[in-house]
């Protein structure tokens, strides 16, 4: 199972580098890194990430709970327009008003989020489904 995850990532970024479908041509060059959260017994794991400053870079956050327990992505720095550059995945992305509100993610689903990270930003990501009080943050250096 984790195999077939992780190359399913490796083959979005094949996929997204080479046809430059998620980037501007200009910035195919800094699309490098990447990490995975997963999501166990009500935790975001790791919790807290450093993704490199000036650079696309994908995060991806996968539900691995053993039972049947949902669960929510949402940020307000990461789905604001001029950081999200692409969402995709096999959760269920609900928009609002010209904007990202949440990602669903079932038991086995997983959500890839491009994003533009900026120098000593902070990037908080939660779910409160159903009275969780899971956080997450992604700092910019
Ligand atoms: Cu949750």
């Amino acid at each position: 199972m984790k195999k077939v995850c992780s190359g399913f990532v490796l083959l979005t970024l094949a996929l997204g580098i080479s046809a430059g479908v998620f980037f501007p041509t200009e910035v195919v060059g800094f699309a490098q890194f990447g990490n995975l959260v997963q999501i166990r017994e009500l935790n975001f794991i790791p919790d807290a990430l450093t993704f490199p400053a000036g650079t696309i870079s994908v995060l991806v956050v996968q539900n691995r709970e053993d039972f049947i327990t949902q669960h929510e992505v949402w940020s307000r720095e990461l789905f604001e327009p001029g950081t999200l550059v692409s969402i995709s995945g096999s959760g269920t992305i609900e928009y609002g008003y010209k904007t990202i509100n949440r990602v669903l993610l079932d038991p086995g689903q997983e959500v890839v989020i491009w994003f533009y990270v900026e120098k000593d930003r902070i990037y908080n990501f939660h779910c409160n489904l159903n009275g969780h009080a899971m956080h997450a943050v992604i700092n910019g250096s």
